[in-house]
């Protein structure tokens, strides 16, 4: 394929609801999405960072930039562009893995579009639909989580994240574990709010039966968790820690996880996710589809990875009113706690002119 154009665009999307974690509270969701326009096909590709560098150091208008200045006209400069080439093309430039991510999704939604296959198939998809998990923010009070918690449960969740932060921990999963009962899958994310010295803390979550508890320390504290898993019985996940196959391997052997976050943004794109997949299945380290707020063709994607073998536990794959009132593609609408996987060329789904141009804040074609 020749890559004969690519389009930077920023949507701004409303939020049905405040999202608070640990890092900070979101109101709105600004998202870079990617054209690639080929010979063959056209794809779509979404960048997962957000406007500020609060998750990890990644952020739009730095993804944008890079885009534009370095990854673009290397992939234009190495010919033919081929999806499986992309990461090896653009791997001198350090980091930026969720521009990175952004333009690989694009080039392979173009590929597969353009040879009538879908994500699923190329990942190795093995099942049509997949449970889904929902990720609920602190609230202001015990009251009105437990109110949140009972909306999802009645819609069909499978599985509630809770997010947590030191003050609002042990006393929030104890009022959902009394309220619903001890059968509902139950979880907690802490995006790096602690550190080793609350080791005894956390340890008064074990009672809880909770599935694992995600990143509770600093991102480079991969030493700290594998000392924190011996001190908790609740099975520690991590999310922010994991950037590539390769940290993953390194991590299970420090004993540092006994679950993996999977986020195709975070480590490079969907390529590099599924060797994830494939080292943690291999060590016998079950995976779950982490989620970034994506819209209809990120979450396409991902719902797509969360259909391969290894993803054993629920995903934050939730439909897509969790969010957005309105998304830019048909929206994902859960059916008795789970979606479909997209089965269309490429991801399966495309952005509807009218809802994308309604949310667009800028558009940008790069000189190629
Ligand atoms: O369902 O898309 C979703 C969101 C799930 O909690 C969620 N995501 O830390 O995992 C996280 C968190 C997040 C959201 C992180 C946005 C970064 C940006």
């Amino acid at each position: 394929m020749k890559l004969t154009g690519v389009e930077l665009r920023r949507v701004g999307m409303p939020l049905v609801a405040p999202f608070r974690t640990s890092f900070g509270t979101q109101t709105r969701r600004e998202v870079l999405l990617l054209r690639v326009v080929t010979d063959e096909a056209e794809g779509w590709g979404e960048c997962v960072a957000m406007t500020e560098p609060l998750y990890s150091s990644e952020y739009l208008g730095a993804a944008a930039d890079v885009l534009r200045t370095f990854l673009v006209p290397a992939l234009v400069t190495a010919g033919p562009i081929d999806a499986h080439a992309v990461a090896e093309v653009l791997e001198p430039f350090r980091g930026h893995r969720m521009a990175k991510a952004a333009l690989e999704m694009a080039v392979l939604d173009a590929e597969l579009r353009a040879e009538g296959r879908s994500f699923a198939r190329e990942l190795g998809a093995v099942h049509d639909r997949v449970p889904c998990g929902v990720s609920v923010g602190i609230m202001d009070t015990v009251p009105a989580l437990l109110d949140a918690v009972e909306g999802y449960l009645d819609e069909g969740y499978v599985r509630i994240k809770l997010k947590i932060e030191p003050g609002w921990d042990v006393e929030p999963v104890r009022a959902v574990r009394e309220r619903f009962g001890d059968e509902v899958l139950l979880q907690v994310d802490a995006n790096t709010a602690y550190t080793l010295a609350d080791a005894r803390h956390l340890a008064r979550l074990d009672p809880f039966d909770l599935l694992l508890i995600e990143q509770p320390l600093d991102e480079e504290d991969v030493l700290g968790h594998a000392d924190l898993a011996r001190h908790i019985r609740t099975p520690v996940c991590l999310d922010e820690s994991i950037v590539s196959a390769r940290s993953a391997a390194a991590a299970i052997r420090l004993g540092a996880c006994a679950v993996v976050n999977i986020k195709p943004g975070r480590v490079g794109g969907y390529l590099e996710a599924r060797r994830i997949h494939d080292v943690c299945t291999a060590h016998g380290i079950p995976v779950w589809c982490g989620g970034m707020l994506e819209t209809g063709l990120g979450r396409a994607a991902n719902v797509a990875l969360a259909a391969l073998p290894g993803f054993t536990l629920p995903g934050d794959t939730s439909g897509s009113a969790r969010y957005y009132r309105t998304d830019i593609t048909d929206p994902f609408v859960l059916d008795e706690g789970h979606l479909a996987v997209p089965a269309g060329p490429g991801l399966g789904v495309v952005p509807l002119a009218d809802e994308l141009a309604a949310v667009t804040l800028s558009t940008e074609w790069l000189a190629l």
